[in-house]
């Protein structure tokens, strides 16, 4: 009897384990189809529009984006002179693009994001501080 429930008690234990690995490999995973940072390069049918100041200022041209839980395409544009990176950070969400140049258009995927509050970072050195942070809220 002892021992039945010594086994019971190592076989939770594997399952647990399992579980463990399987979330990490998941969340390292993060559905990135060898994209950008773990975003996917596909183009999908909803589209988010976000922009850099035009001026240089360091701010996204909004302090609140809104989409729909599902794949999303954020088109970020940067008319500024200067570079920019583009983040999206979130519950069980972390995707980093590399920086990008001034006067450039970058397309960047997340595909199946689900509803809930988010933020849009630029994680350009200084400019997180600065303020260039908003809010994506997805419905
Ligand atoms: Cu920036």
């Amino acid at each position: 009897m002892g021992s039945r429930w010594w086994q019971r008690g190592a076989v939770c234990a594997l399952a647990i384990l399992l579980g463990v690995v399987l979330a990490a490999c998941g969340g390292a995973g993060g559905g990135g189809r060898g994209g950008d940072g773990g975003f996917s390069s596909e183009v999908v049918a909803q589209q988010v529009e976000i922009a850099a100041d035009p001026s240089g200022a360091l701010r996204w041209d909004r302090a609140t984006y809104e989409a729909t839980a599902g794949d999303i395409s954020f088109v970020v544009k940067n008319p500024s002179p200067i570079a920019h990176q583009f983040t999206l950070e979130g519950p069980g969400v972390n995707r980093r693009s590399k920086n990008f140049g001034a006067n450039t258009t970058n397309t960047f995927t997340v595909k199946a994001l689900p509803a809930g509050e988010y933020r849009i970072i630029c994680d350009y050195p200084g400019h997180k501080a600065a303020g260039m942070v908003a809010t994506l809220v997805v419905r």
